[in-house]
């Protein structure tokens, strides 16, 4: 092959695949990422959940750094949501990929509250962080309710 047609087909296979194949290898791939990300961002959620509800003791830098963590990791879950991952092991329902823009509002709900999160932690007030908490978990939920199967 002529080594134009070659990085032709180079530049074609580049622009079939996009950029999801440019993140990951596949959709298990995809699929794997994404709840790595859910599965960090719930386990320090939960670390603060602890705190606010007085299972222990409230630690200003520790919730700053877990909301921090969680404000970050909110962006991350979305973009792994590429077309074909809605099979595998993966408890996403199809709405994800019928009504991406639900989906995607839903999303940004989180990102605005965890934004929200972070701000309400970096104040040390237990009751500003307790407040943004629940915020926080309600768009969970509901996110959860609409686009995550049941188990
Ligand atoms: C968590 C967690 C969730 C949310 C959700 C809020 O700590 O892992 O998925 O809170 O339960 O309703």
């Amino acid at each position: 092959m002529k080594s134009w047609s070659l990085a032709a087909s180079a530049v074609a296979a580049l622009l079939a695949c996009g950029q999801a194949a440019a993140q990951f290898k596949n959709t298990d791939d995809a699929i794997e990422y994404r709840q790595g990300a859910l599965a960090v961002m719930g386990n320090h959620f939960g670390r603060i959940g602890a705190m606010v509800s007085g299972k222990v003791p409230f630690d200003a830098k520790a919730a700053q750094a877990s909301a921090d963590l969680v404000a970050t990791l909110a962006r991350l879950p979305w973009s792994a949501f590429v077309e074909g991952s809605d099979k595998g092991d993966t408890n996403a329902r199809p709405e994800v990929w019928s009504q991406p823009d639900k989906f995607k509002a839903a999303s940004q709900k989180l990102e605005d509250a965890t934004a929200k999160l972070a701000a309400a932690a970096k104040t040390g007030n237990p009751d500003a962080l307790k407040a943004a908490f629940s915020a926080t978990g309600e768009t969970c939920k509901s996110c959860h309710d609409d686009f995550r199967k049941k188990h």
